[in-house]
């Protein structure tokens, strides 16, 4: 039988789909979790950017993200000179963020649920949007109040190599392939995990061209 390319990585991931994967202590990937709702979602974030546009914010040392970024929810997450925060504004319009869909929320608190964590109820979607190249470096998510929370992340369009480190910096990351519908979940000791996003590839995907989206439902109040 001649490989062919194109369809094979494809049937890999339906294979993997309702594969729910333990990556360290309270780190779960469900994968092909949100495949059914992906549309659904996709056209509540056309809906949403309709109203707080994609933006590529400044960080604290001036350099500008390579991902775009937008928010729905009672707060979202914002990054200026003067550094990271959670504001129940955008600050782009001065209007609040856009209200949390019922499907975005309800698919997170059963992701959680789903993942060990019961009573996830998310006040802040943070919507990542990574074209081609674009890439996050080792980070931890703190700017939330309580750890004791978990996030839920949900993975839409092109692949990405996820990077999950450990809890210091220099800790050397596992990567992990994230493809489109697949949804993690990272509480316990993984909460403070320094992760990130190797570079996109150049690629079309059919549902959202040549782009990655991805959600990260937190409790952020
Ligand atoms: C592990 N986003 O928005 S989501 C971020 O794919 C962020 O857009 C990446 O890191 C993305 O902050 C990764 C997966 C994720 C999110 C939060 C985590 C993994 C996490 C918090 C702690 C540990
Ligand atoms: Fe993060």
């Amino acid at each position: 039988m001649t490989r062919n390319d194109a369809v094979m990585p494809d049937l890999f991931d339906a294979i993997r789909s309702g594969h729910v994967e333990i990556i360290a202590d309270g780190a779960v990937i469900l994968h092909g979790f949100a495949l059914d709702a992906a549309t659904e979602l996709l056209a509540a974030v056309d809906r949403i950017t309709a109203r707080a546009p994609f933006r590529r914010m400044t960080v604290p040392g001036g350099h500008t993200m390579s991902a775009a970024i937008t928010n729905c929810g009672d707060s979202g997450w914002v990054s200026d000179r003067k550094g990271y925060r959670y504001d129940p504004h955008d600050p782009d319009t001065g209007k609040p963020w856009p209200v949390m869909p019922e499907c975005f929320a309800s698919l997170a608190t059963l992701a959680a649920t789903q993942a060990g964590y019961d009573g996830f109820h998310p006040d802040a979607c943070l919507i990542n949007h990574y074209a081609p190249g674009a890439r996050v470096s080792l980070h931890q998510d703190k700017n939330e109040r309580d750890f004791s929370a978990p996030i839920v992340s949900v993975s839409l369009g092109l692949p990405a190599t996820f990077l999950f480190g450990g809890a210091r910096r220099a800790d050397r990351p596992a990567r992990l392939r994230l493809v489109h519908g697949d949804v993690a979940v990272w509480g316990g000791v993984s909460r403070l995990a320094f992760h990130g996003i190797a570079p996109v590839k150049d690629d079309h995907h059919p549902v959202t061209g040549r782009a990655r989206i991805n959600l990260t439902f937190r409790k952020a109040l």
